[in-house]
């Protein structure tokens, strides 16, 4: 099972937002941000409906096979099979790891969202394949985000877990290459790549920190 997260190269996560997409067509910008470097995307569209968010997920799909890298879809594990993603990311107000390893099977990369030692090891236990940790700092992106859990709470997860850990939650390219040596195996961006008139840009200026910090 550890391998499932392991082989995963989770360096530079993008996550969706259409919101901040400036009314592109966020298959533009997944294909250019994921040519310029970025190696998985979760697909989380908080305002969609169902129908809605299974198409984008299909075109998605087939972009992230394109370039051989995961797409990992939020909150919704029915949707995740039907348009055969490799992942599914939870929170914790989504159904339970467990729960969703027993629907989906085993072959399902499931993330998890932390933002204290004890949900990490929580989900470590319930069989989660990485986490995602934060809000590293605060931001406007997520509404409803936990106060911002900084640099020691992250290399505290890092100690206490064996899976990736991949950091999320205000993190630009100027802060990118800090959160690398503060032990994240990644860093997961949304409005920093999403909200860029350059799409392939941005991701390349990512790249390029955390390249250096790895
Ligand atoms: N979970 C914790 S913070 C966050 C999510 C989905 C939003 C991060 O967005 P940004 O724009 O990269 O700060
Ligand atoms: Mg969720």
């Amino acid at each position: 099972m550890k391998e499932r997260g392991s082989e995963v190269d989770f360096s530079l996560y993008l996550v969706t937002d259409r919101g901040l997409s400036g009314g592109r067509p966020l298959e533009k910008i997944v294909r250019e941000s994921v040519a310029a470097g970025v190696t998985v995307v979760q697909l989380r569209e908080k305002d969609a409906t169902a129908r809605e968010f299974l198409e984008q997920a299909f075109s998605l799909e087939k972009i992230a096979s394109e370039f051989r890298i995961p797409l990992i879809i939020n909150d919704r594990v029915d949707i995740a099979l039907a348009c055969r993603a490799q992942g599914i990311h939870l929170g914790q107000s989504d159904m339970q790891c467990a729960l969703a390893r027993r629907i989906a099977g085993s072959d399902m990369l499931i993330g998890v969202s932390v933002s204290t030692v004890e949900e990490a090891v929580e989900a470590e236990a319930d069989g989660a394949d990485y986490l995602g940790a934060g809000p590293i700092f605060a931001t406007s992106t997520k509404a409803d985000a936990l106060p911002a859990i900084g640099f020691d709470v992250l290399r505290a997860i890092r100690r206490a877990v064996h899976i990736p850990v991949v950091a999320i939650g205000g993190i630009k390219h100027t802060n990118a290459a800090e959160v690398m040596r503060a032990g994240a195996d990644g860093v997961a961006v949304v409005s920093a790549i999403i909200a860029d008139p350059d799409p392939g840009a941005a991701a390349r200026r990512f790249r390029s920190e955390i390249d250096k910090n790895r």
